[in-house]
């Protein structure tokens, strides 16, 4: 890989207004560039700065005054990069920071790309590809659960799991390149009762680690959709739990035609809300579009909130609709029994069977204090992803070919054709060292650097 060796500038900061904008240099000519923008106050102009202390001074361009401002040299290798950083801390406001970036650039530094800045610190060393990701991940993570998530990625939590993996992984090659070197002294039928409960394992517990929907969940909040027939009560359950006016609540059945979103944080987890059209047969051309958008809804949620009226016996949609749920096998449903304030007509064994064996809460979507239970049921489904070592998708994708190749390479070893199988667990570990980058090409990162922003 090669290692760049020209000097780049970006804005760090982001655009608009803000109490100060920073301007990032990184390389071999840092210092320089830095020294014919920035002139220290005092008597300290023409000295060189010291490393990792503020100075205050002044930046021009060429003679003229650009700022008042503070300058900050970070002398390789104890910088974000591993080489010579120097920064320079401005007013906030765009054209400032501007002026100041230009300045650089007349002083011999280059325009970095988007991402130009973490991507040096990985091919220094300092970072592995899964960390760099997760500085981008923690930038745009939304939400403490997404957050926390990035933090433990850039704390190396997905690479000390891969390494792990990977380890085990060369523990199971070494012993395979034994058994083709020396065949006398370990047979195929050997090598093999050794070998293939340690592959197997191995596939497992990657394609365990591999869960695509609780990944999603972390990084982008769990996907709840409101469904029920007309009046049950879902608009006004979409107000309570978001405590917002958001959708119209009236008596008339069919109120709600279009989707509405709304998004309420819990214990830190990001639960998207989607309420929709009463579901029911209908004539009016509008109504059925928005029964229309309402399956859409349900098909993708990850969980399905099943609003019904405790206060009636269950209608004929209910029971269409309960069948549905259990037909289509429709991943995860929450049966809410609304209008708890009301005498309660559903009940008896037609009820019962009508909600057996699913999880229910009763409620009342006029009382905000008996939510409780409800809220408690969608954190604990918004943080099963709490604890997972992988949660970005490239990263899911190379374990998930890792635990292919290993399942490959299981099939060969038990039909005893050892060769085959050293070519799988090979590609097994290429795809494993994807994640954190010890086997990279430069087009993949071109590919997951061309995500970030400009200045990191
Ligand atoms: N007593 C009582 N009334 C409720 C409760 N929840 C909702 N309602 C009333 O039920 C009626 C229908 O409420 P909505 O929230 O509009 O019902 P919906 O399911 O969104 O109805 P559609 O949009 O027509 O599908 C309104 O008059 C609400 O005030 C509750 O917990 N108790
Ligand atoms: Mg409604």
């Amino acid at each position: 890989m090669l290692i760049p060796n020209d000097t780049i500038a970006a804005i760090a900061t982001a655009p608009g207004e803000g109490g100060i904008s920073i301007v990032r240099v990184s390389g071999p000519e840092a210092e320089a560039v830095l020294s014919a923008v920035f002139r220290p106050a005092g008597g300290a102009a023409g000295k060189p700065l010291p490393s990792h202390l503020l100075t205050y001074g002044h930046a021009r361009d060429g003679e003229e005054l650009l700022d008042e401002c503070m300058a900050v040299l970070f002398r390789a290798p104890r910088s974000y990069t591993r080489e010579d950083v120097a920064e320079l801390q401005l007013h906030g406001g765009w054209l400032t920071a501007e002026r100041a970036l230009r300045a650089c650039l007349r002083a011999g530094a280059r325009l970095a790309e988007p991402g130009e800045f973490t991507r040096r610190a990985f091919l220094n060393g300092r970072l592995d590809l899964s960390q760099a990701e997760a500085v981008m991940a923690l930038i745009r993570s939304r939400g403490e659960q997404a957050r926390q998530a990035a933090l433990r990625q850039l704390e190396g939590g997905t690479a000390a799991f891969v390494r792990a993996a990977a380890d085990r992984l060369y523990g199971i090659q070494a012993a395979l390149a034994a058994c083709i070197d020396y065949p006398e002294e370990v047979s195929e039928e050997e090598a093999a009762a050794d070998l293939l409960p340690r592959i197997r394992a191995l596939g497992a517990e990657l394609r365990s680690a591999c869960d695509e929907q609780a990944a999603r969940v972390a990084r982008e909040g769990l996907r709840v959709a409101l469904c029920g027939r007309p009046n049950v009560g879902k608009s006004s359950l979409l107000n309570a739990l978001t405590r917002q006016e958001l959708a119209i609540v009236t008596p008339i059945p069919g109120t709600t035609r279009d989707l509405v979103a709304g998004e309420l944080t819990l214990d830190g987890a990001l639960i998207r809300l989607t309420d929709t059209a009463g579901l029911r047969e209908t004539d009016d051309p509008v109504e059925r579009l928005g029964v229309a958008r309402a399956e859409q809804a349900l098909r993708d949620a990850d969980t399905v909130l099943w609003v019904l009226d405790a206060s009636q016996p269950a209608a004929e949609e209910d029971i269409a609709l309960g069948r549905r749920l259990r037909a289509e096998g429709v991943r995860d449903v929450i049966a809410v029994l609304n209008k708890s304030d009301l005498p309660a007509a559903l009940a008896g064994p037609g009820a019962e069977a009508l909600l057996a064996g699913m999880e229910t809460v009763s409620v009342c979507a006029k009382a905000p204090d008996s939510l409780a239970p409800l809220r408690e049921a969608l954190v604990r489904r918004a943080r099963a992803g709490d604890r997972l070592a992988l949660t970005q998708p490239r990263h899911l994708d190379a374990a998930r070919r890792a635990a292919a190749h290993l399942d490959r390479a299981a099939e060969a070893m038990a039909a005893e054709t050892v060769d085959l199988a050293s070519v799988d667990l090979l590609a097994a570990q290429q795809a494993l060292g994807e994640i954190t980058g010890d086997q990279v090409e430069e087009k993949l990162l071109d590919r997951v650097f061309a995500d970030f922003c400009v200045g990191k």
